[in-house]
């Protein structure tokens, strides 16, 4: 299955690259190809898909008095077991903090730790005369994005000073410009009467974190963008109206992108208000922290975000994976849901979660492949060698049963390095079977054949959804 259709097929894989595609039977240079080489896998009856791409986690984030708690180990382990062969993760740079100090130590947790290849997006969490000057050479270290927030103040926050500076690089550049769309100053307003009237439970997080928040940011992004000539792509989009915003711009022409992540699909607001246990209490609903927030079923934000992945006003789905435990770091918010680590962990299940929208008829299978693996690798510059089975592309190939079956949770030894699970008793209609990276098997029959540093940094080229 790729983007574009699907088809019986043989993939010959020589060393680390994929060297030829052929009907089934072919004969290549006048040899049988299926006698003549060392191994077949036989993958009858089950899909055959380049590897997942997931273009935003955060392995090791600091993070609200923490960090996120998969390293970039458990986590690659984790994203190769569901199908995933490349990660793309967000090296940071801090207010008033060097860009390639913050890359190099981004360089440094990740070296030699992978299970799969990864690539790296710059944060810029404060903009001045250094960083802006650093931007542009971070094309020549592989990096062709870097993200802003419009959240977090005191964090990670740009104003709109900040971010009309930094997009004017992005027009010059070709830096693609990701954007963190929510008002942040006035979210943390409304964040503080919350608590002060005691409204501390996790829901409220959610609450506070309005869906006009991230339209008006959305928005303002947008027309930044425009005004400047920037490339925009709008991360972890939850909001229907946020969506329209963005149809809107693509339909006046604007170069602008929205990805959503499995959590805006299936969870919701309702679902955390009434989530409960003998163990958390209320508390439980801190399991669904994320930012932007889960939103309400009732009005409709699920539903939306699926037409829209069918209908192109969205183009891809990544997790923002950024996992933290329970215990000792969701915790750190027993009584102010301000103090609750942002993040859900999501690495190991995008795959699986996804292929139930080709299940439930939301999605077609060549549209599955397309939002995880085949639009990651073109917007990101990496499409050729990742996001497709072609000759010349590295043997990143997943074979995925669609008779197969999965449990997802903590229950069902997830492998990410979390003491619970977001999608506890979700259940999989499909299994990820055989997972390749680079022509080797780094997942087959339930074991993990594959070893700590099997991964390498990806350079990436520009994005090819620049006009
Ligand atoms: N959102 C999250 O949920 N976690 C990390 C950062 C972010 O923007
Ligand atoms: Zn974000
Ligand atoms: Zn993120």
């Amino acid at each position: 299955v790729s983007a574009t259709g699907r088809g019986k097929a043989d993939v010959l894989i020589d060393d680390e690259t994929i060297v030829a595609v052929l009907q089934p039977g072919s004969e290549l240079l006048g040899t049988d190809v299926a006698a003549s080489v060392d191994r077949v896998i036989d993958a009858t009856g089950k899909y055959v898909i380049p590897g997942g791409i997931d273009a935003h986690t955060h392995m090791q984030l600091p993070f609200g008095g923490t960090s996120a708690s998969d390293t970039f180990e458990t986590g690659t382990r984790a994203a190769a077991w569901g199908g995933t062969t490349t990660i793309i993760d967000f090296a940071v740079q801090t207010y008033g903090g060097d860009v390639f100090e913050g890359l190099g130590k981004w360089h440094d947790l990740a070296a030699g730790n992978c299970a799969i290849d990864y690539g790296f997006h710059q944060i810029i969490g404060g903009i001045d005369e250094a960083s802006l000057a650093a931007m542009p050479k971070l094309i020549d270290e592989g990096i062709s994005s870097f993200k802003l927030f419009m959240a977090y103040p005191g964090v990670f926050y740009s104003d709109d000073a900040q971010i009309l500076r930094a997009m004017q690089v992005s027009r010059d550049t070709g830096l693609l410009t990701m954007m963190h769309a929510e008002n942040g100053p006035a979210i943390d307003v409304l964040a503080a009467q919350l608590v002060e009237q005691g409204k501390t439970d996790p829901f409220y997080h959610g609450i506070a974190r309005a869906w006009q928040m991230e339209e008006e940011a959305t928005h303002r992004a947008i027309m930044l963008a425009n005004l400047t000539g920037a490339p925009l792509y709008v991360v972890h989009v939850s909001a229907k109206q946020a969506v329209k915003q963005l149809a809107w711009a693509r339909d006046k022409g604007q170069n602008v992108f929205g990805e959503t992540c499995p959590q805006y699909l299936y969870l919701s607001l309702e679902e955390q208000l009434g989530a409960k246990s003998d163990e958390w209490g209320a508390f439980e609903g801190a399991k669904w922290v994320c930012s932007t927030p889960i939103r309400s079923r009732e009005d409709g934000h699920q539903d939306y975000m699926w037409q829209a992945l069918r209908t192109n006003d969205l183009q891809m789905v990544s997790t923002d994976h950024c996992p933290f435990c329970m215990k000792d770091q969701k915790e750190l918010g027993l009584g102010d849901f301000r103090k609750i680590p942002n993040g859900i962990g999501s690495v190991e299940h995008r795959m699986d979660l996804m292929y139930q929208g080709v299940v439930t008829g939301k999605l077609t299978l060549e549209r599955w492949v397309e939002l995880t693996s085949t639009t990651p690798a073109r917007m990101f510059g990496l499409y050729g060698r990742k996001g497709v089975i072609q000759p010349g592309a590295d043997g990143d190939v997943v074979i995925y049963d669609p008779n197969g079956h999965t449990s997802i949770g903590v229950n069902n030894t997830h492998h990410m390095n979390m003491d619970h699970s977001a999608w506890e008793g979700y259940e999989i209609d499909g299994h990820v079977d055989t997972v390749l990276s680079r022509g080797k098997v780094i997942v087959d029959g339930g074991q993990y054949l594959g070893s700590k540093g099997d991964g390498r940094y990806l350079k990436r080229g520009l994005s090819q959804y620049l006009t």
